[in-house]
Formats: C-alpha cells, structure tokens, sequence
C-alpha cells in the first residue's frame, strides 16, 4: 500500500486509473490551497516546519519527517488496506459484503455524516490560525502545524468520498466545505464546539485533548461503517489522531506540572503574577471544552443515531468486540436525564441511545486521562486534584439543554447559576490573565514561564531543536 507522490495528488487510490475523479479533484486542489492561505497558520506560511508525511498506510514506518513550507505539504488520500471478506457487522444489512458503492437507499444520510465529519477538519484550522503568534515554544509550534495539516488532510479524506461517490452534489457539498468559516454568524461550521473560539494555548491544548477525542470516537464508529471506503479511510485517520490527542493530553499535563512547581516554589495557589496560570483555571478551561464537546455526540436519545446504525452507516465504538445481536432489536441502554427538578436514571431502548452510549465511553476515556494530570498534582505533594463535571454540566445539546447544571450534577435555578458561573466557566479576567501570560518563545529550546518543557522531542530528536525555521519578522 504504498502512497504514490509522482501525482499531483498524492494517493494510494490509484487515482490515475479515474481520469474523471482525478480532473475533478484537481480542480479543487487549488480552491483548497486558497482556502489554506487565507484561513490556514497566520503568518506562519513561508516557515519551514520538521512535519512528518505518510509515505505508506503500513503499521510500521507510515511517518517521513523533514523540513516543508506548509503550504507545499503533500495532503493526499490514503486508506487502510481493502478487506475484500469484510462484511457489514451490525443494522439491518448484517453480514452481507461490506458496500464498495453507496447504498441508493442510504445515500442522504451518509452524505450528511460524511459532510459532518468533514465540516470539523477546516473549522478547527480556521479556529487555531492565530495562535502562531503567540506559541510558547518552537516545539509547540511544530505541533500546532503538524495537527493543523492532518486536520486538513482529514478534509482531503471526506473530498475524497464526496467526490468519488456522490456526483455532482457531492461536489457541491465539497465545495460548501470551503465556504463555511468558524464563528461566522451567516456561515457558521456546522456543530457548536467548532464555532467556538480558541483564544489561547490552553484553550488550544483542551481542545486537542477534549474535541479531538471526540473525533477518535465518531472516527471509530465511522470505521465501523457497511460503507467499506469510509471505513479504510476513517481507519488511517485514526492514526494521525492519535498524535492530536498526545498533544492535547501532553500539552495539559505540561501547564499542570509547572503549575505546581510554582505553586510549591512561591508557596501559594495564585500563581499569575509568576507567570504560571492557576490550576483553579485549568479547571474552568477543563469544564469549558469537555462540555461543549459532550455536546458533539448529540442528543442521549436520537432516531438520527438509531438510522444511522440500523442503516449499517455508524457502528459503536469497537462494534466487533461486542456481544450481542448487533441489531439492538430488544435491548435497552441505561441513561441519565432531568426529570422534575433531579436528575434521574432512565431504561431507553439501545437502539435511540447509541449516542449516549459512545459518549459514555468517551466520559471513561476522560477519566483515565484525568487520572494522569492528577497523578502528576499529587506527586508534587499538592492536595489540589481536577475533576470533570457532570455530564449535565453546561449543555447545549440534549436533555440537559436549557437547564442549569452545577459541575456536582445539581439543578439550581438562573439566578443562582449566574450568580455562580464565573467559579465554574473561565470568566473575562481569568482569560485576560491566560491572555497576558501568552508571549510567543521562539528561542530553540526555551519555554515560556507557563509550560514546562516535554520529556522528549518530536522523531527521537532533541528538544532544543529548531523545529520551526524561517519565522515571520515582527
Ligand atoms: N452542535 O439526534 P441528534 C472531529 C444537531 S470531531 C450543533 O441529537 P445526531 C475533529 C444534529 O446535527 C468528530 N448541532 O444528533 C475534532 C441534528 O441536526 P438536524 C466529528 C448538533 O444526528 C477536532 C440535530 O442536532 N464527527 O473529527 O444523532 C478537530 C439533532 O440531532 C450538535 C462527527 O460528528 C452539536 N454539537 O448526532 C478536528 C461524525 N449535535 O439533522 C476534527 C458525524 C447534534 O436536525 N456526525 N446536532 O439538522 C454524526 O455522527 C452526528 O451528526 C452527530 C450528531 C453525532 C454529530
Ligand atoms: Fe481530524
Ligand atoms: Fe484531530
């Protein structure tokens, strides 16, 4: 399954056999690049970046490392090598062949989940453009880049799929995937957590921790899909996901660990004035980007979620190592929800709960993570320790919509919660201060006073590399 770069595109479709695709993809292409130059890195696009390339689809050795420009970056369509035995595992078509064509039947709403899934790659591009200018470190930097050009490359992928299978409207939607803007009000990216800003580079390491994630589990119910074509590509996204998530998870962890030094050095909690940022508002951040994006699976109880599956276009997470049915005919699913002022256990049918139930498996995977920051506070000796609120905590989406939740899981009235927000969710100073502390670092090796640097550099290098070269002048 080697990548073939000779092309244009570089691709492991064998993409020069479709003349139609390939003239068809070509002419996005530049539409692409426009795109990335306007809304990509900002200022950052004549710097030459230590990224890494996939150069095969292979467990072993997928990753080249050099020095590019970003926007000479060789985005390409790859997918995991073809099952030609794969069947479909779940819904209503189980075990017949995994489909290589579109279903007719199920055409619209794979569309809808292809364009869903794609709408994110841009918007969380166009939401992290400015933070070039402020990175606390070279190495960071190389990371920002190296997450931004996957996230565009994961575009690539869902272009792929429209282009490839859905004809003209799948070029229109492709087309449309270029047009939306983060935070436009008449434009705006489709799902709430993408339309949210990205001030700061805490912000930025929660979201690569927490929304990002979100992306590992839809991807893995992707992968699960009867659509073979979605499936392989979904798989090799994976991949590169798993480095979005150590970024984000590393990233945390790093602001924690110097947190609690100052906080051991100096001997108090208010660490701003030397240049550390509260753990008291790493936790506001925390709550901030878990709950929007515990908004991102949708609605505890969704006949959209129930299609999907019953149609065979989204599994659950690990759906093969699963025992049951896989149909979710009689089952029923256990999930919270308000009911007369508490917040209460309910049995729904599997079936309609399928969202709450990735989520679930996504609020355990938090915990683990959760877990680890708080080992690095408690190994420092500070009794202090982060917590995830409850899932009812600041939602937008869901039974918990409209209500007002405490990070413990009490409904309290409007007054109160106003009266309280500001303990819970970052509030204008405890931003102004994350804001202020934000002074870009570009020396190599050095790190700004707010982050401690990582325990290894990126490819068996050394940390003091200079992992961005060519930086813009000001
Ligand atoms: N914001 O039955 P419901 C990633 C809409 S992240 C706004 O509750 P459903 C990445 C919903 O669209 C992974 N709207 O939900 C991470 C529907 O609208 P319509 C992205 C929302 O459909 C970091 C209505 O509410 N991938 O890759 O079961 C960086 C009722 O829907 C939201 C996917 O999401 C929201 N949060 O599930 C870069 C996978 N939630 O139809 C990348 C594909 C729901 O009434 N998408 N709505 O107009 C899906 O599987 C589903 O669309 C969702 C929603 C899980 C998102
Ligand atoms: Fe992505
Ligand atoms: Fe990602």
């Amino acid at each position: 399954m080697a990548i073939n770069y000779a092309e244009r595109i570089p691709n492991n479709v064998n993409l020069s056999d479709d003349r139609r695709l390939q003239r068809a993809l070509e002419s996005w292409q530049p539409k692409f690049l426009e795109w990335w130059n306007e809304m990509g890195p900002d200022g950052f696009q004549a710097s030459d970046v230590y990224l890494r390339t996939a150069i095969s689809v292979d467990a072993k050795g997928w990753a080249n490392f050099g020095y590019v420009k970003m926007p000479e970056y060789r985005w390409g369509i790859f997918l995991t090598q073809a099952d030609p035995n794969r069947k479909i595992a779940f819904g209503e078509h189980k075990g017949q062949p995994a489909w290589q064509e579109v279903p007719g039947e199920h055409r619209g709403i794979l569309r809808r989940l292809i364009v869903t899934q794609g709408d994110t790659e841009p918007a969380s591009v166009e939401q992290q453009r400015h933070l070039g200018r402020t990175c606390p470190s070279l190495y960071d930097l190389r990371n920002l880049f190296q997450v931004n050009v996957e996230e565009g490359r994961h575009l690539w992928a869902m272009v792929y799929l429209l282009h490839a299978y859905f004809g003209r409207d799948g070029r229109e939607e492709a087309e449309g995937l270029l047009r939306r803007r983060s935070g436009q009000a008449d434009n705006p990216r489709i799902l709430g957590a993408f339309n949210e800003r990205t001030p700061d580079w805490l912000s930025f390491f929660m979201f690569a921790h927490f929304t990002d994630r979100d992306g590992k589990y839809q991807l893995a119910s992707l992968a699960e899909s009867g659509f073979d074509p979605l499936s392989r590509t979904c798989r090799f996204m994976l991949t590169e996901e798993a480095h979005h998530l150590f970024v984000g998870e590393a990233g945390v962890g790093r602001v924690i660990a110097r947190s609690c030094e100052l906080m051991k050095q100096h001997k108090t909690e208010r660490i701003g004035e030397y240049g550390g940022i509260d753990l008291e508002i790493v936790q506001k951040y925390l709550n901030f980007h878990y709950s929007v994006s515990l908004d991102l699976f949708g609605s505890e109880l969704s006949t959209n979620a129930a299609n999907y599956f019953s149609a065979g276009l989204k599994g659950r997470y690990k759906e093969e190592d699963l025992e049951d049915d896989h149909l979710l005919s009689a089952n029923s699913y256990r999930i919270l929800k308000p009911s007369h002022g508490k917040i209460v256990t309910s049995e729904e049918p599997a079936l309609t709960a399928l969202n709450e139930a990735l989520r679930d498996a996504y609020i355990a995977d938090c915990e683990r993570a959760l877990a680890r920051w708080n080992r690095i506070i408690q190994d420092s000796g500070l009794d202090f320790r982060l917590a995830l609120p409850h899932r009812g905590f600041h939602r937008a989406i869901g039974e918990f919509r409209g209500l007002h939740v405490t990070p413990q899981g009490q409904i309290v009235s409007e007054p109160e919660w106003r009266a309280r927000k500001a303990d819970w969710l970052p509030s204008d100073a405890d931003r102004e201060l994350v804001a202020s502390l934000m002074k870009p670092v570009t020396a190599p090796g050095k790190f700004a006073s707010w982050i401690a640097p990582p325990a290894r550099g990126i490819n068996l290098q050394p940390v003091e590399m200079e992992y961005v070269r060519n930086l813009p002048a000001n």
